[in-house]
């Protein structure tokens, strides 16, 4: 939310605050902390961003968490979203759950088969006991490892207490097994399986979850990697280690989950933001490596909402990959900025002795002062010994590759780069029987926007919004249309030039990460800045204001999703479908029924 200005606001002091015209939403200053000296205290490591979360204070009385020191606005005090709350296992006795593991390797070869069966779990997270999902009693679900092009079997069951699916995100799978209720199958009703069958063309890092009520099921542990091996074993420069990191948040007050909408999502607005920071499912990472070690990370956001921008303290940092391919060239970066569904590969040399940490470090608001400023989370922490790393990869690790086999496969796609654009979308919202606070709030606040917003500066507002009041929107520039009545159709095979606009004179603006299903795209150009360095994407963060080039290689047929991957505005429209028809015109699809 615009929050720093709005709060000045709503205590009537109608001045423009000179802070907050300050260069709202500027990227945060990674941190430079040396590895000696690390930011980690014990007390840091209870990943609370700006929330208070003390038991025993005040904040009791409250309905959700708020930032430290902040009331509910008066206006929205004794209010509850309209929507039935919902928690995983209601009736169920959660110490009569298994308690969930953490993520085993399920290494696969083509033509293998998999089980996998979502579960209520029981968790335990800084000491309290909640009951949420797991794949096969997991959380993270299993890291499914398999080589470039194979086909796996997986049979889905579901033994949640809802409906659910398995959607392979990323993956440029056959359209039938893409797991969208209503577009390629029916939902997968409680106790009901149904069976994939997933072709893996593309190396890289991938990720499974459902595509049903995500803001619900990913949120209560649904997620988990898929990692597809090159045959080619130089594919990425060689490392010490190797760890997948999932990052997720949970919003949490006192001992107790926020129930979610039964009907829709509540946090209509801004997505459930959690306060308690989640890294493969457990709220504090620990990794011991010897001395000059490089670690391969390959990250993946599967949070609701948040944004996150990553670092280790200062250590090296280069980026290598990210959703659906290598990048052209390796570059050193300070941090990683990585939005909800992306994935990024990173390499990091751990060269001194000590603690380094790996911190999440953003710009949140101060209400008061109306100021932004910086916000350092601490995820976890890597310890370095002193025995030094065999073998000795700094000679690699100071090497930025180039790599040749990606900008060769791009240059096919290089002419149409110039062309007009062939689709455009508008990113807006409408909002209708919102508290009449909080529309007199946003309509003051949307005189400044921040390109990303990275917390949650009001989750009273926020709370109390949702699905029913809260309609978020992709609007077809040439027709008009909006989010499901939208019909495109493009043929097989063709190169598709999309050009995404987020308005920020809606009422409330917000970043949006992109998501299209089946295919891959290159993020050409921001704000008509060319891109320097390419890479294929099958999500695309669209900051406030700002305007994307999207350039499509629509070479998978079928029905394809194309939406937000906020799952709070998924879940309150922000969705559309894009039809990749093959010569001879549409297939005649209907969607499969769960056996
Ligand atoms: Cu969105």
């Amino acid at each position: 939310m615009r929050a720093s200005c709005a709060a000045l606001l709503a205590a009537l002091l109608v001045v423009t605050h000179p802070a907050c015209a300050q260069q709202p939403g500027t990227r945060p200053t990674p941190p430079a902390t040396p590895p000696a000296t690390p930011p980690a205290t014990p007390s840091g490591m209870q990943g609370m961003p700006g929330m208070d979360h003390d038991m025993h204070d005040s904040t009791m009385a409250m309905p959700i968490p708020m930032p430290k020191g902040m009331p509910m606005m008066p206006g929205l005090v004794g209010l509850g979203p309209d929507v039935t709350p919902f928690l995983p296992g209601a009736g169920v006795d959660a110490a009569r759950l298994p308690e969930a593991r953490p993520s085993e390797l399920a290494k696969l070869r083509d033509g293998d088969t998999l089980d996998l069966t979502a579960t209520l779990v029981r968790r335990s997270i800084n000491g309290h006991t909640f009951t949420m999902y797991g794949f096969n009693g997991q959380v993270p679900g299993p890291l499914i490892d398999v080589p470039q092009n194979a086909t796996v079997t997986v049979r889905f069951h579901n033994a949640i207490d809802l409906p659910s699916s398995v959607h392979w995100h990323g993956v440029r799978l056959d359209n039938r097994y893409d797991g969208v209720p209503d577009v390629t199958q029916r939902a997968v009703a409680p106790g009901s399986t149904f069976v994939y069958h997933v072709h893996f063309p593309d190396a890289g890092i991938y990720w499974y979850h459902p595509h049903v009520r995500e803001d619900i099921q990913q949120a209560m542990g649904l997620y988990g990697n898929v990692r597809v091996d090159s045959p080619d074993r130089d594919y990425y420069s060689p490392v010490n280690l190797e760890q997948t990191l999932l990052l997720n948040d949970l919003l949490v007050h006192a001992d107790t989950l926020i129930p979610f909408g039964k009907e829709g999502p509540d946090f209509a607005l801004m997505g459930r933001l959690g306060n308690v920071l989640l890294v493969n499912g457990e709220p504090r990472y620990a990794l011991s490596v010897p001395r000059g070690a490089v670690v391969r990370f390959f990250v993946t956001n599967v949070s609701s909402s948040r944004t996150w921008n990553l670092s280790f303290s200062g250590a090296p940092m280069k980026v290598v990959a990210s959703d659906v391919s290598r990048f052209e060239h390796e570059e050193r970066v300070p941090s990683v900025l990585i939005a909800p569904a992306e994935r990024y590969v990173v390499e990091t040399r751990f060269d001194t002795p000590g603690r380094y940490a790996l911190v999440n470090a953003v710009q949140a608001v101060n209400h008061y002062k109306g100021e932004f400023e910086a916000e350092l989370d601490t995820l976890g922490i890597v310890t370095v010994s002193d025995t030094p790393a065999v073998p000795d990869y700094a000679g690699a690790f100071a090497t930025l590759r180039h790599n040749a086999a990606v900008s060769h496969d791009i240059d096919r796609f290089r002419p149409y780069f110039d062309k007009p654009p062939d689709k455009r979308l508008t990113l807006t919202v409408r909002v209708s029987a919102l508290p009449l606070a909080t529309v007199q709030f946003m309509t003051i606040d949307t005189a400044y926007f921040a390109p990303v917003e990275y917390v949650d500066a009001m989750p009273d507002m926020n709370w109390l919004s949702s699905s029913k009041q809260v309609r978020w929107i992709l609007r077809d520039d040439a027709t008009g249309r909006e989010n499901m009545d939208i019909d495109w159709h493009v043929a097989q095979g063709s190169v598709v030039k999309l050009r995404i606009f987020n308005d920020p004179k809606s009422f409330h603006p917000m970043q949006h990460p992109i998501h299209l299903h089946g295919q891959r795209m290159l993020v050409i150009a921001r704000d008509g800045v060319p891109t320097r360095n390419l890479v294929w994407k099958d999500t695309a963060l669209i900051p406030v204001g700002s305007t994307v080039d999207l350039l499509i290689d629509a070479s998978n047929p079928g029905a394809w999703m194309l939406h937000c991957h906020i799952a709070e505005h998924l879940g309150s429209g922000m969705m559309t479908v894009l039809h990749v028809d093959p010569p001879g015109g549409a297939p005649a699809h209907s969607p499969g029924s769960a056996r």
